[in-house]
């Protein structure tokens, strides 16, 4: 038997595609069937991964194409299991992830008519106006499919939209009918459907920006998601080397330049304070960032000259987003620095070498400040900072760090000091609950590597760390977390007194952001999954757990949970 259903997973394989994160109901039973008589008869279909809960379903095929680069199909139940997916469809399309997700939808006959007629109470109580409205501010593609005669091409036409820049979250969704239909065969050539390709800096554009860049006194680069292509990193160090050109990261998602390059100055967050390299320079290039500054708190000078390239320089997606740049161009960022480095080569520059060490001498001052401040910490509790330094210790070239950090964002960038492309990763939104997920997302594209979630506790809790350590221990996908407890939500907190510095709210003595007395974090993961549970309150034993914790994943493979308590919010 051939079905639609049949040709679904088929369409997927052949678009290179390893997994289905899926979370079933009265919507599949076609592609179960299909995938249960595939595996019985020896045809190649995806592996399935069951996840309990579809938001993690979501995560984790949000951390799996962040490091492996590929996208991954995320199988969901009708409208209910698509409001499931809940945040992470808002981290996909704003961390511009590809991904395919697909959703039944209730039969739409119901006296058996067709194969897979209504035959369940839930089909009546199921069928809503639309759907795939649901998602549809966020999606690059969305569909239904409305025969099983050209599933196929639909799959690779939404793969499609999927992996071209700006990458990002396709939906399809199939009624039981369709999924049923018995059909013939197609036969698709993939090399017809791949992405668009890159897109390159016009001529025009490169000697502007090489010149004046050349030509500054204080020239800065300011990013956040370069490093989203390791070889752009590479790309970009070579053309800062040739120019004596700073580099700022701005809420990075990606490691986008070694942290101990003499030309890395650092990264800002939401730190309220005015960032110096940012108000010195005279000429910014600001190179895929959605949010390059915060201009009511830190902004380049009045007469500082901006030059923008962004894979999305509209940000089709934000509503209100402008930045007052000299020109501005659409390009894939590998492919225009590795055009201004072609350019560069033959070009004469002037005084590199005094801004290099002008540079450099901004670089130590940072970095001795950063090494004053991982003091130990308190009685009871231990300073994020002396935790992200102890973890420093110990990361060696295959671990891959998952940052949900939150209000310790800016701490881990600054004290992890990571130098490898593509070891570093946040999801790009701002829906809380990421890590977990992701962390298992990452192990699942690199099993050799050594994963490591960090999060805040109120993130840990949005992660649904009972679904994430049951797929953790079912397939094989061990990590350590580390969760800065804080006990509670500190970032609301600091957005209050953000705006209302003096008001009520800085005098009262609740906020409503605590968890005090906090759940026992690291037991939630015990129960649902088998992780080695420890919780640190005393600097002095952090190191010993951490210790611990590492050999427990990489050698029983087993996940590992370290409640560190760092000080009260
Ligand atoms: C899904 C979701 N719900 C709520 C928020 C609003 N929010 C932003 S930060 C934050 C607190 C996070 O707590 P925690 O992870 O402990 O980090 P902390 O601020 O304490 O460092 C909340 C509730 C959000 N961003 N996403
Ligand atoms: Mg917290």
């Amino acid at each position: 038997m051939y079905t639609a259903s049949t040709a679904f997973p088929e369409a997927l394989t052949e678009a290179g595609i390893d997994y289905i994160f899926a979370n079933w109901g009265s919507d599949h039973p076609a592609l179960v069937e299909a995938l249960a008589e595939a595996r019985a008869t020896g045809r190649r279909v995806p592996a399935v991964i069951t996840c309990p809960n579809e938001m993690v379903a979501l995560s984790i095929a949000h951390g799996y194409a962040q490091v492996s680069g590929r996208p991954a199909a995320v199988v969901v139940h009708v409208e209910c299991g698509t409001q499931a997916l809940a945040g992470a469809v808002h981290n996909a399309d704003k961390g511009r992830v590809p991904v395919l997700i697909f959703a039944g939808s209730s039969p739409y006959t119901q006296e058996g008519e067709l194969k897979g007629s209504r035959n369940e109470f839930i089909h009546w109580i199921q069928d809503v106006h639309d759907q795939r409205g649901i998602l549809r501010g966020y999606m690059r593609y969305d569909n239904e499919i409305r025969t099983g005669r050209n599933i196929k091409q639909l799959v690779h036409r939404a793969l499609q939209f999927a992996c071209s820049d700006p990458k990002g979250p396709v939906y399809l969704m199939g009624p039981r009918e369709v999924m049923e239909e018995a059909v013939d065969p197609v036969a698709i050539d993939p090399a017809a459907w791949t992405p668009i390709e890159p897109t390159s800096l016009p001529e025009a554009g490169l000697a502007g920006i090489a010149v004046a860049l050349a030509g500054a006194r204080f020239p800065l680069v300011v990013t956040s998601f370069v490093g989203r292509q390791p070889a752009a990193v590479v790309e970009l160090v070579a053309l800062c080397e040739a120019l004596g050109v700073g580099v700022l990261e701005s809420v990075p998602n990606y490691v986008n330049f070694p942290a101990s390059h003499p030309l890395y100055l650092g990264n800002q967050w939401n730190l309220p304070v005015q960032n110096s390299a940012l108000a010195e320079a005279d000429v910014i290039l600001v190179i895929d960032s959605d949010v390059p500054w915060i201009p009511t708190v830190s902004r380049p000078a009045e007469n500082a000259v901006i030059f923008h390239i962004d894979i999305d320089p509209l940000k089709q997606q934000m509503p209100l987003w402008y930045i007052a740049a000299a020109a501005r161009f659409r390009a894939d960022a590998l492919t225009a620095l590795r055009q201004l480095n072609r350019f560069v080569a033959g070009m004469e520059v002037g005084d590199v070498a005094a801004r290099r060490t002008r540079f450099a001498a901004l670089h130590e001052a940072r970095a001795a400040a950063l090494a004053g401040a991982e003091a130990l910490g308190g009685e009871d509790s231990v300073r994020g900072e002396y935790v992200v330094a102890c973890l420093r210790a110990v990361v060696d070239e295959t671990t891959l760090v998952i940052s949900e950090g939150i209000s310790h964002y800016h701490t881990i960038c600054d004290h992890l000091q990571m130098d490898r492309p593509g070891s570093l990763f946040t999801s790009g939104g701002g829906s809380l609950g990421y890590s977990g997920g992701a962390a298992i997302g990452a192990k699942l594209a690199r099993p050799e590597a050594t994963v490591v979630a960090l999060c805040g506790d109120g993130s840990y809790m949005f992660s649904v760390p009972s679904s994430v350590h049951w797929i953790a221990r079912a397939y094989g996908t061990p990590f350590l977390t580390i969760i800065f407890n804080n006990r509670g939500w500190k970032s609301p907190k600091l957005s209050t007194l953000a705006v209302h510095p003096d008001g009520f709210a800085s005098r009262a003595n609740t906020l409503d952001v605590s968890f005090d007395p906090p759940p026992d974090y690291a037991g939630i993961a015990a129960a649902a999954g088998g992780a080695l549970a420890v919780t640190v309150r005393k600097p002095e034993d952090l190191a010993p757990a951490l210790a611990d914790a590492l050999r427990t994943v990489r050698e029983d493979k087993r996940c590992a949970v370290i409640d560190v308590w760092v000080p009260h919010l």
